[in-house]
């Protein structure tokens, strides 16, 4: 009797403890000691300064200046935040914020105008020198991405990414990078969302540079960005690791996708959409050095029967799987919302939505951002964390974007609260599930350029005022609430209740 009740007691005193520490003896909502917490923003959405101290054009430059019409009322980067000139301000704003990590990008065009290696430009190089020295003469590391959409002009008028020698001015580029920022950069990123990017070789109107070759451009573009990220991974680990002792990955856009109803066929579709958007590149990289099988499969069976010779996905020879299978040291990963899924025979013929088969649908009832897309699915993300946690095992996870949309309001209770939910998450995952992760950097630090929504959706921490030349940035209530989290490492106990 006595013993049962012994037990009984030991039992929910277990319980309580794991409760408060969760599986690793730390209180759940406490980040690991050596977690990096900080802010991610891109060059084309921040730096303006489009055309000034020899940069050149980029496809984004290009697309919005030829057709403004794709944009939001004609909206480009051609000034956004002015960080070109104002990055000091954004520094401050990092170590007001207690970042430790600012995850910002390399605009190619203003390193090598043409893209290629005939015109260095050295005010471009002196402009990341002092981002960089500022950085780190404030105690923030410079996590940095080799290429967040913008490639130079001159690379598209030879294709751009379907074309496969895009690999080889890609290693050139990131030879450049290593070489002058290498000593100083121990964070680096090849590539952000190939999935979203590519997008911009299978349709007109949105993602630059607006190639209407659906199921064809998407699919050659990422090969040649999956050959690109393996070359860059190995020129570092052969010839930069030994001296600069820094790590390299590329960052992967997921949500999570939830089963409509709990159909067989809408488990497989379920499954397919991870494959088809996650898997085309992680499959590669983190599993075998291929493509996912049942991607393998479904492009090859429709080309076919649309009577091609060869597959519109192309193959990767075993010299090129070798070189790209486990070319990362960690595991980037975006990831914002949640959509449902259910197998559906959609998009026309040849595109990679008719080869995937399955329907993403938003949840309206669901609470919502500005952001059509975008709705407030913090359990979600716990579950997409785990998923790439179990499926690429070995691999610790950076969370390199994750964030909220609103119109810019000071007092952004929607963005405190989605960062309070996320975040409490993100814990259980790391704490509770055993998850792997080490980084997380919130989109964005500023108000910026957000692509075809220009400045309509608004995803900073700090306020960015677009109507003035001096393009003030001010704190918002989401600023004070995430240096909170930023400075004690844990988030208030309120979100996990
Ligand atoms: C990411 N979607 O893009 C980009 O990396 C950022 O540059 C961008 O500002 C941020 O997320 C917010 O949108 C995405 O429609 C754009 O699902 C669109 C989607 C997802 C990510």
């Amino acid at each position: 009797m006595a013993l049962t009740t012994l037990y009984v007691e030991l039992l929910s005193f277990a319980c309580l403890l794991a409760a408060i520490h969760g599986v690793n003896g730390r209180a759940v909502n406490q980040f690991p000691e050596d977690f990096l917490l900080g802010a991610a923003t891109a060059s084309y959405q921040i730096e303006g300064a489009w055309n000034e101290d020899g940069k050149g054009e980029n496809i984004w430059d290009h697309m919005l200046h030829e057709h403004p019409e794709y944009g939001n009322n004609g909206e480009n980067g051609d000034v956004a935040c002015d960080s070109y000139h104002k990055y000091a301000e954004d520094v401050q704003a990092l170590k007001d914020l207690g970042a430790k990590v600012y995850r910002f990008s390399i605009s190619w065009s203003r390193i090598l105008p043409t893209g290629d290696l005939d015109v260095i430009n050295q005010a471009g190089i002196d402009y990341y020198n002092n981002l960089i020295n500022l950085l780190l003469e404030n105690g923030i590391e410079p996590m940095v991405t080799m290429y967040h959409w913008d490639l130079p002009q001159a690379l598209q008028y030879l294709g751009g990414w379907p074309n496969p020698i895009l690999a080889d001015y890609f290693l050139e580029y990131a030879r450049v990078l290593f070489d002058n920022f290498g000593d100083r950069v121990k964070w680096w990123l090849t590539f952000n969302e190939p999935y979203t990017f590519t997008r911009g070789y299978a349709s007109s109107g949105s993602q630059a540079p607006s190639q209407n070759a659906p199921g064809i451009g998407d699919y050659l573009a990422a090969h040649t960005v999956i050959r690109a990220h393996g070359m860059v991974y190995r020129l570092y680990d052969e010839q930069y690791r030994p001296t600069q002792n820094g790590k390299i990955s590329i960052t992967l856009n997921c949500d999570w996708f939830e089963p409509y109803n709990d159909l067989e066929e809408t488990l497989e579709a379920q499954e397919r959409m991870f494959q088809f958007q996650l898997g085309l590149y992680a499959n590669p990289i983190y599993v075998d050095g291929d493509y996912p099988a049942v991607v393998r499969e479904r492009v090859d069976n429709n080309s076919r029967a649309e009577g091609r010779p060869r597959s519109r996905l192309p193959s990767f020879t075993e010299e090129e799987k070798r070189m790209i299978n486990g070319s990362a040291d960690f595991f980037g990963l975006n990831s914002y919302t949640t959509m449902l899924v259910i197998s559906a025979a959609l998009g026309h013929s040849p595109s990679m939505d008719l080869d995937c088969g399955v329907l993403r649908i938003i949840n309206f009832t669901w609470p919502s951002s500005s952001a059509i897309w975008l709705k407030v699915v913090p359990w979600g993300f716990r579950n997409i964390v785990n998923w790439v946690s179990s499926r690429y095992p070995n691999y610790p996870i950076f969370i390199a974007e994750n964030g909220y949309a609103d119109t810019g309001e000071l007092d952004d209770e929607g963005r405190i609260s989605y960062y309070g939910q996320y975040l409490a998450e993100l814990l259980k995952a790391i704490n509770e599930d055993g998850a792997n992760v080490i980084g997380y950097t919130a989109w964005s630090l500023l108000d910026n350029f957000e692509w075809n929504s220009g400045y309509s959706q608004k995803f900073g921490i700090y306020q960015v005022d677009f109507d003035s030349t001096e393009r003030t940035r001010t704190p918002k209530a989401s600023t004070s609430f995430l240096a909170n989290i930023y400075r004690n490492m844990s988030v208030p106990e309120e979100y996990f209740q």
